[in-house]
């Protein structure tokens, strides 16, 4: 056993304090019993005990004798675990299987890699020197999260990370940026809020984005990156299925990757994001498709203010795949060339084998961000000790120098070319204009909202490509299939689900890149929505889900980062609650990385409340309402097979995210017939109802405005409303968002009056919003208030005769109408 002169140090101040393992370098005390063979089998576990034990220490006393002076010597809550090279070695062979001449091989660096590494951790601190100077002269605002200490991540980043393999980090992300050949330049001028930033000042220090190096974020809510990381592994395995490779404008070429792809995907998270249920779905799914993913945590110990282990049952995070056969290491971040090894390894393993895990234990010197009041139990000391025993650039300088490897010349001339790199990083932020206050606007969708998606051309390869991976037979089925649907389109006797999977066929075959994520898939779903996708493009192309949407949403978000575009299909919309933070990310993708990046996601499923659906207030709730408020989203409703299918067909060709609503009561019961071929817009609603002359000019005429099972209300209710003289515009809001102004103003300057019936809440609900618009932007037209026929603010009930009370249907709107039409102005 090796112990550093960092750890020596500490073996007099640890010694009152707890158990911990000697063969990694934690220290016994004699005032603790000691761990029996049989308490502690292995190694790793010692460990653990330890660090349990240590949960509750903070600063101890240690006494020389009772008569002497006492002496004040610091007890860290967190022990440094000075894992040697041997240690890391047995965790290589026993997790990885690697033999000892693996371990061997992979047990040096030479000089010029060790330059290397001093050059990458010196390159993260000098930036982070800059952007703390550049914080209190309050050009950086806002969170600002730095990484002092943990230097030797950036150092295995930039040693293994290749610039084609995706890395997906979290908020405290600019030296992973830095390392993963980012320039400088731009990350700087980004947390300035600069046009020459990296997503020209959208999205600031947590939300660092470039194509070129594939630096896929810099996401901000804790452990959200977990499966966009998972999707774009799996996005990796589909460039080798389709047999696609990225072009030069990151648009997919039908070049296939080469024979050795050895591409993957990396995430960077902490030990207390770890904890989040995220990580058992990315581990799962990790497994399941043996994934490229390697899983990079960083252990700092500290979630803001809260010790993690205080509220971590475990923080061996290296073991939590055991479950599902994800290996994992330990390695101490303080041991910059260990990690470098140790990262070289990992990676290896993740590029030829599959999925793991590599966990480093750090100390993060500054607290979580500037911005963040300290309130960090024990902490204070514990970063003063830090910086002064744990800083990985001050034991790599002092170990390689009085090991005679490197010369302080040698250090010396690198932190000056560094001091130069960040100081021109600076200046380039500076000279860097603020973005225009026009881009906010710009940026909102990355199609317009009035695109004409017949004009969008399919990708050449689609044909080719189909042809190499789809049997003759699948595609014989496919074909036959597709043909029935069209068939009974002529017949006028498809329904919405069916509608919905003939335009999902044919834009799956149309272009290549399109995949499809959904539970229950293969039976195709509750409504036939994804049927016949995974027998005819196989599961990578269509994927057979966990039930969690948050994680399938997610994983299509990773692969709209990398040239797909993915649909997912919700067996119920309300599902989709689990996957609020995913479509809220997606919604915010383009605008926040600058337009950097598309977001081509479909989501699309069967929801609302119609009268006596009797499914219980979860399955009644008006998702489509609480997605409203998502920016970048466009929602579309369809009420009949025809839109359907016109708008499926164009937000699978969108660039941007877009949700689809579809009533679930009428998925099997409306039946029509579809405009075949033909995308419908998706800023427009439809006219289903003109009022006669006779009713406008007579003043007996009101708008309506509604969706989803208003449709079938409001048609329900038009013989009765006719039968008494009176007439309605009838809307159908095919867009919720963007909102067809025009088509609703048109039919305003007609009828000066106006009802909305409305499948969602009196409060925050679509009615609403459409309300206020109507008020603000169209007051002049009305001759009397906006009638709401909306759900009350009430979950909604089971029993029939009480669900009348909440949910509204066609005698209200009957009521309304008339009522409206009485109004005197
Ligand atoms: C979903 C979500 N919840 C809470 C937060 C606030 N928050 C930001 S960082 C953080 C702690 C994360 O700790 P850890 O994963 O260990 O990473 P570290 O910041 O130490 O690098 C919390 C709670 C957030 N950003 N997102």
């Amino acid at each position: 056993m090796k112990f550093s002169s960092v750890a020596l140090g500490l073996l007099a101040a640890t010694a009152h304090g707890f158990t911990t393992s000697p063969h990694f370098g934690l220290k016994h005390s004699s005032f603790m019993p000691q761990p029996s063979a049989s308490s502690a089998s292995s190694p790793l576990q010692s460990l653990q005990s330890a660090r349990s034990t240590t949960t509750s220490l903070n600063a101890a006393t240690l006494k020389k004798g009772s008569d002497e002076k006492t002496e004040e010597a610091f007890v860290p809550m967190r022990p440094p675990i000075d894992l040697d090279w041997d240690d890391i070695g047995k965790q290589l062979k026993d997790s990885f299987g690697y033999s000892d001449k693996d371990v061997e091989a992979y047990s040096k660096l030479s000089k010029e890699e060790l330059l290397e590494t001093y050059e990458s951790m010196q390159l993260a601190r000098l930036f982070e020197n800059a952007c703390n100077q550049q914080y209190m002269g309050g050009k950086i605002r806002g969170f600002m999260h730095l990484d002092n200490g943990q230097e030797s991540i950036p150092a295995l980043v930039s040693d293994s990370i290749r610039k084609t393999d995706k890395k997906y980090s979290y908020y405290r992300e600019h030296t992973h940026a830095l390392a993963s050949g980012v320039s400088p330049g731009a990350v700087m001028a980004e947390l300035m809020m600069k046009e020459g930033g990296t997503c020209k000042g959208a999205g600031g220090s947590m939300h660092i984005f470039d194509p070129e190096t594939y630096f896929q974020g810099g996401w901000a809510l804790v452990s959200e990156q977990l499966p966009y990381a998972a999707g774009a592994a799996k996005s990796i395995l589909q460039d080798r299925v389709l047999g696609l490779s990225d072009g030069d404008d990151f648009k997919k070429r039908d070049v296939a990757p080469p024979k050795d792809d050895d591409r993957i995907s990396v995430v960077f998270i902490g030990e207390g994001g770890s904890q989040n249920g995220r990580m058992a779905e990315v581990l799962n799914s990790a497994a399941k498709d043996n994934l490229p993913l390697l899983i990079l945590v960083i252990d700092n110990g500290r979630a803001i203010n809260t010790f993690t282990p205080d509220i971590a049952t475990n923080s061996d995070v290296y073991k939590q795949g055991a479950h599902y056969g994800v290996p994992g290491i330990l390695v101490n971040g303080e041991n910059a060339e260990d990690v470098v090894k140790a990262g070289r390894a990992t990676v290896d393993y993740v590029r030829k084998n599959g999925p793991a895990i590599l966990q480093v234990h750090t100390y993060r010197f500054n607290g979580h961000s500037p911005a963040d009041p300290e309130h960090e139990r024990g902490r204070k000391d514990e970063k003063k000790w830090a910086r002064a025993s744990q800083d990985p650039i001050k034991i790599f300088e002092q170990k390689f120098t009085s090991e005679g490897v490197v010369t302080d010349e040698e250090l010396a001339a690198i932190k000056k070319k560094v001091q130069k790199q960040v100081k021109e990083a600076v200046e380039f932020a500076d000279a860097s204009p603020m973005p225009p206050v026009e881009l906010a606007k710009e940026l909102e969708f990355p199609d317009a909202p009035d695109t004409d998606y017949n004009l969008k051309i399919p990708p050449a390869f689609a044909a080719e490509v189909n042809e190499r991976t789809i049997s003759k037979e699948k595609m014989d089925t496919i074909q036959e299939h597709i043909a029935n649907l069209r068939a009974k389109s002529d017949a006028g006797e498809i329904t919405i689900g069916d509608a919905i999977n003939l335009a999902i066929h044919e834009e799956m075959l149309r272009d290549p890149t399109t995949t499809m994520h959904a539970e229950d898939l293969q039976a195709g779903s509750s409504y036939d929505i994804p049927k016949l996708t995974q027998q005819t493009y196989g599961q990578t192309r269509a994927a057979d889900e966990i039930i969690d949407e948050g994680h399938f949403i997610g994983k299509a978000l990773g692969e709209g980062m990398n040239g797909y575009r993915p649909i997912v299909e919700l067996m119920n919309t309300n599902f989709g609650i689990y996957g609020m933070a995913e479509l809220s990310s997606a919604g915010n993708t383009f605008a926040t990385t600058g337009g950097k990046f598309d977001m081509p996601m479909t989501i699309i499923g069967a929801g609302g409340t119609a009268p006596n659906q009797s499914l219980g207030a979860e399955h009644s709730q008006p998702f489509h309402a609480y997605v409203m408020g998502i920016p970048g989203l466009k929602i579309g409703t369809a009420a009949s097979p025809a839109a359907a299918y016109g708008i499926t067909k164009s937000m699978i060709r969108d660039n941007g995210p877009t949700f689809l609503f579809a009533p679930v009561k009428m998925m099997k019961e409306a039946k029509g017939s579809v405009d075949l071929d033909k995308c419908l817009p998706l800023n427009k609603a439809a006219l289903l109802n003109e009022a006669s002359d006779e009713a406008v000019n007579g003043g007996k005429a009101v708008t309506v405005l509604t969706y989803l099972h208003g449709v079938k209300e409001a048609e329900i209710s038009l013989e009765a409303i006719q039968e008494e003289g009176l007439d309605i515009d009838l809307i159908e809001l095919r867009s919720l968002k963007p909102l067809d102004k025009e088509t609703i103003r048109k039919s305003l300057a007609r009828t000066h009056k106006l009802a909305i019936l409305d499948e969602s809440t009196y409060s925050g609900g679509v009615g609403a919003t459409i309300s206020a618009i109507i008020s603000e932007e169209m007051f002049d037209e009305l001759d009397a208030p906006v009638k709401r026929l909306c759900m009350d603010d009430a979950p909604v009930p089971y029993a029939s005769s009480m669900e009348k009370a909440v949910v509204k249907r066609s005698s209200d709107l009957i009521d309304a109408v008339a009522e409206l039409v009485m109004k005197q102005h």
